[in-house]
């Protein structure tokens, strides 16, 4: 369950988060599928409790597992999914299947559905209390059987050893793999245990043909197992069932550019055991996600988001230039309290993204649209396969390197970056994709001079509005 089965060369997925999903499908059409974006992870499908004010967390409690949410409902699930699909984009679902919801009264869901929580009676599944271990706090992550057997923040736990939750589970899965969709983030995996887990992987279908997937494809599976090392429940005890999103990853990458680490320390950032980091074909990463981009999960002060523009960027052109992991890309909407929801009307609807010159612009984000975010995503797709080489550093907070002899990125937190630096790329004159493009055979941005034995002079001023600077193949005079 390690391979996402993106499309042709396509590499990188983005969380288009609480997006609705007509609003996906347009944007496959428009913008991903031509950008090369390989896939979208879409915010959790199924129905969940209506909690007031619609905070988007109420998406992470769960009241059936029909296809029912503010995104929409299951035939506009299914043109999403084939609309994607068409155009060359992958959908991977999030999947909360830890839990139920917390204690509401009266409780009713998305799709209308009933439920008592404080009884554990959810009949739109149905599930009863016997499906539940017995409630109790998690307290003590260094107990690895009270994470797993213990409520997450009081959402009723689902005791995933019993048959009927297991199947109800499967049901679900593979109803959404019959839709077209690719494979699924498992949300709060650390808190179930892996044989369970394993268990019901293994009854998921093959993803079909018929929806342009190789024969015999298992879905892509990425759990969400926050491990920065010191707890009960460790990431390597899940990295052999299906894939891992690296929690640690977007903590280093923070730090860096934040100039709170030393930068020329990322030199062997591809040593999996000098920085304890899951395997490279095991692992998801990412710079921010949902919850650590407004102080949930994991990650604290070191957590770049969209607020510190120039570092950000920096972090996810690194996090797209390097080798290590299958990249996710983060897709937000502006909040001010970590609780609000997506723009909405009153009536609780979201409000659909509006476009203008490329840009998102009533109160969604959208970081992969970003041009410099979207160049990085061609960039990536562009090397796919070739080795990191030319690796220069200053010592300090300046380094460069080259994916083979296709692409070479700079980065500097620190002074003025002026050098003359290998760059493994043939001569000729390169457009940085970063400040520019090559529009009508001329660079819109900074150009650089390689010469015949592949060095050339980089510069990157700290007054300059960008820290990283980009050169590839596809963006030669
Ligand atoms: C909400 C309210 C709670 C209330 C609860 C029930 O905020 O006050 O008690 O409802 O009524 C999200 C939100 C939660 C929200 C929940 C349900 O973040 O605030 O609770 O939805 O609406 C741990 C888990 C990890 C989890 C993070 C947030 O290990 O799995 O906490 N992340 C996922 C999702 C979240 C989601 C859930 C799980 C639940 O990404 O969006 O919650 O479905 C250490 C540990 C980590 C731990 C972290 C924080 O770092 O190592 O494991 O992460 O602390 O506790």
């Amino acid at each position: 369950h390690n391979d996402p089965h993106y499309v042709g060369d396509r590499t990188t997925m983005v969380h288009l988060f609480e997006w609705k999903f007509n609003d996906i499908a347009k944007e496959c059409e428009d913008f991903l599928g031509p950008m090369g974006y390989g896939g979208v992870q879409v915010s959790p499908i199924n129905e969940n409790l209506v909690i007031e004010n619609r905070p988007w967390y109420e998406r992470y409690q769960p009241l059936s597992y029909k296809i029912i949410s503010r995104s929409g409902n299951e035939a506009e699930f299914k043109d999403m999914v084939k609309r994607c699909n068409k155009v060359g984009v992958r959908i991977y679902v999030d999947a909360v299947i830890n839990h139920m919801s917390g204690n509401a009264q009266p409780a009713y869901g998305t799709g209308g559905t009933t439920a008592k929580p404080d009884e554990l009676s959810y009949p739109g599944v149905p599930y009863t209390s016997k499906d539940f271990n017995p409630p109790c706090d998690i307290q003590n992550y260094n107990n690895a059987t009270e994470v797993r057997d213990c409520e997450l923040s009081g959402l009723h736990d689902l005791n995933q050893t019993k048959t009927n939750v297991r199947d109800k589970i499967i049901k679900y899965f593979n109803k959404v793999i019959d839709l077209g969709a690719a494979g699924f983030r498992i949300d709060a995996a650390k808190h179930m245990w892996p044989q369970d887990l394993k268990a019901i992987y293994k009854k998921i279908k093959n993803l079909s043909p018929k929806n342009g997937y190789p024969k015999n494809a298992q879905c892509y599976i990425y759990q969400e197992v926050i491990d920065l090392g010191g707890e009960g429940v460790s990431k390597f005890e899940y990295n052999d069932i299906a894939s891992v999103i690296e929690f640690q990853y977007g903590i280093v990458l923070g730090n860096m550019f934040r100039g709170k680490d030393n930068l020329a320390r990322l030199q062997n950032f591809d040593d999996e055991n000098a920085w304890r980091l899951i395997p490279s074909k095991d692992a998801l990463v990412m710079v921010d996600n949902h919850d650590n981009q407004r102080g949930h999960g994991a990650g604290g002060a070191s957590i770049l988001t969209h607020k510190d523009p120039k570092p950000y960027k920096m972090a996810v052109a690194f996090m797209l230039a390097h080798p290590y992991g299958h990249a996710r890309v983060m897709s937000s909407f502006a909040f001010s309290d970590p609780s609000q929801g997506p723009p909405a009307n009153s009536d609780g609807s979201i409000i659909s993204p509006e476009i203008v010159n490329g840009e998102c612009v009533n109160g969604w984000v959208c970081e992969h649209r970003w041009p410099q975010i979207q160049q990085m995503v061609k960039f990536r797709n562009l090397v796919n396969g070739e080795k990191l080489e030319n690796w220069w550093s200053n010592g300090k907070n300046q380094i460069a390197f080259s994916r083979g002899g296709k692409g070479f990125v700079a980065f500097n937190v620190e002074g003025d970056l002026r050098e003359k630096l290998q760059t493994g790329l043939p001569a000729g004159t390169y457009c940085d994709v970063i400040t520019g493009d090559v529009v009508d055979g001329k660079c819109s941005g900074k150009s650089v001079q390689v010469v015949d034995d592949g060095t050339a002079t980089v510069e990157i001023l700290s007054s300059e509005s960008e820290g990283v600077l980009a050169l590839h193949n596809q963006a030669k005079l």
